[in-house]
């Protein structure tokens, strides 16, 4: 048997977990980077109990050739990130989403389906607690004249935004500069066009879109799983699945002001250090919120939020 070679996993499904080699081997068909795997008893689930599947898109492992096309994983290495969710509604298992990552692209349309302020800032709640980047992007803009009014809100926040069509490739090029070099992950509702977004960045990956449900106006969720896809220009995106739900996975209710960045900086004014800010007296949040210093929409969504942790504690 083979010594075990640098892969990074790009896909899981019931067949077993198919992976890019770093460097080709001579032995596989096609260009010699993708093998599918088995996973070695030793390694399944160890450390990683908790989580709905012991390997995620984008982790990097150790794996050796065994025949033909075919190879198995032997191990594993520590995550420098993850972007997770819960695996069910208020469950206690993980949903590691993508390993690796730098950056998240949270995508939202500006319409069919409509904007959703309220997803974009459980997304990015999230991204704040996992220490990664976040890019909004508007997709669909060929749909309508002006950008949706929170984009601004987010400008502030620092969040960069770009406004995009799949269809008439406004934003495309700028998306692509931002893709290179970096691995990024694609989230957001199903429907918005993720995949139409990353198949207009590359031409040639020819992944599969669907059409809007024209009488839900939702997605039919076209992609069922993450997959890898290496960037003809340096860097990498992981596609995922639409969400109609995006839970906070590990966040304890106590952190949440600390991951809204307008509500962080304004609570340095709150009489009390652990203000919910939900009734307390002297609340420098609730005065900016009076004195229309902090948009009414990023409350709404802060308070949405706390009241599901409070349900899933
Ligand atoms: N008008 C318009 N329609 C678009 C645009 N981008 C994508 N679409 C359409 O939106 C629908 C959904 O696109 P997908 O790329 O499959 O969306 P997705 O976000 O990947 O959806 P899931 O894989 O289900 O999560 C398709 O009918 C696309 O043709 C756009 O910029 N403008
Ligand atoms: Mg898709
Ligand atoms: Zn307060």
């Amino acid at each position: 048997m083979s010594e075990p070679r640098p892969a990074t996993v790009i896909r899981l499904d019931a067949k077993g977990v198919l992976v890019r080699l770093d460097e080709p081997l001579d032995a596989l068909p096609e260009d010699g980077y993708e093998m599918w795997c088995g996973v070695r008893g030793r390694i399944h689930r160890r450390d990683r109990r908790h989580q709905k599947s012991p390997l995620a898109v984008g982790d990097r492992v150790n794996v050796v050739h065994t025949q033909e096309d075919r190879g198995a994983v032997e191990s594993i290495e520590p995550r420098r990130s993850t972007l997770s969710r819960p695996a069910s509604f208020g469950g206690r298992k993980e949903h590691v989403m993508a390993a690796n990552v730098d950056r998240v692209v949270i995508v939202s349309a500006l319409d069919d389906p409509p904007f959703n302020p309220s997803l974009v800032d459980r997304m990015l709640a999230v991204v704040e607690f996992s220490n990664l980047e976040a890019l909004l992007v508007v997709n669909k803009m060929d749909l309508g004249a002006e950008p949706p009014a929170e984009v601004e809100v987010y400008r502030a926040l620092d969040v960069p935004v770009i406004l995009a069509s799949a269809h008439d490739g406004r934003g495309i090029e700028e998306l692509r500069k931002e893709l290179v070099n970096r691995v990024s992950v694609v989230a957001g509702h199903s429907g918005v066009g993720k995949t139409s977004l990353l198949n207009a960045v590359q031409p040639d990956l020819g992944l599969a879109v669907g059409a809007v449900n024209p009488v839900t106006g939702r997605g039919k969720h076209t992609t069922t799983a993450a997959v890898y896809v290496p960037l003809a220009d340096g860097g990498a995106v992981v596609d995922t699945a639409g969400v109609r739900e995006f839970g906070l996975f590990g966040i304890p209710k106590r952190d949440l002001p600390w991951l809204f960045k307008d509500i962080a900086e304004l609570a340095q004014g709150c009489r009390y250090p652990d203000c919910s800010h939900t009734h307390e007296p002297e609340c420098a949040v609730q005065e900016a919120l009076v004195e229309g210093d902090l948009a009414p929409f990023r409350f709404d969504s802060y308070l949405k939020i706390l009241e599901s942790l409070g349900e899933a504690e």
